[in-house]
């Protein structure tokens, strides 16, 4: 085995950004591009997002396990996945996710199985 130390840079996000809503543990939600707007963080999983139906428009999981986001409430249409630490500036640029996003499913684990991993690293 190598000796390769990784080392994740663990540094907040500016307070005067948007992102530095996002507490740890959540899946955070905004209705704008960039982490911008209406802002949403969920601890659980939620079937149906009430006002937030069709609102979202960026994502960021600070959670070490996997959530899936829906098309559809109830965990049902398209399904894509968001890994531990990973973000979405611009849902609009994933499969056309832009105010679509109907429910939310926190996972037990890393893993995405099956479904589509969207969004890059950001951190957690
Ligand atoms: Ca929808």
């Amino acid at each position: 085995m190598g000796a390769a130390v990784i080392a994740f840079a663990t540094a907040q996000a500016p307070a005067s950004a948007s992102p530095g809503q996002c507490a740890d543990n959540r899946l955070c939600a905004w209705s704008d591009a960039d982490y911008g707007g209406i802002f949403t963080a969920y601890t659980a999983s939620a079937p149906a997002l009430g006002g937030d139906n069709d609102r979202f428009d960026s994502v960021w999981n600070r959670n070490s396990v996997s959530w899936y986001v829906y098309v559809d409430p109830n965990y049902r249409g398209a399904r894509y996945c968001v890994r531990p630490g990973y973000s979405v500036s611009k849902l609009g640029d994933w499969f056309g996710l832009h105010d679509r996003i109907s429910s939310v499913q926190k996972l037990g684990g890393s893993s995405c199985g099956t479904a589509t991993p969207i969004g890059s690293y950001k951190g957690s």
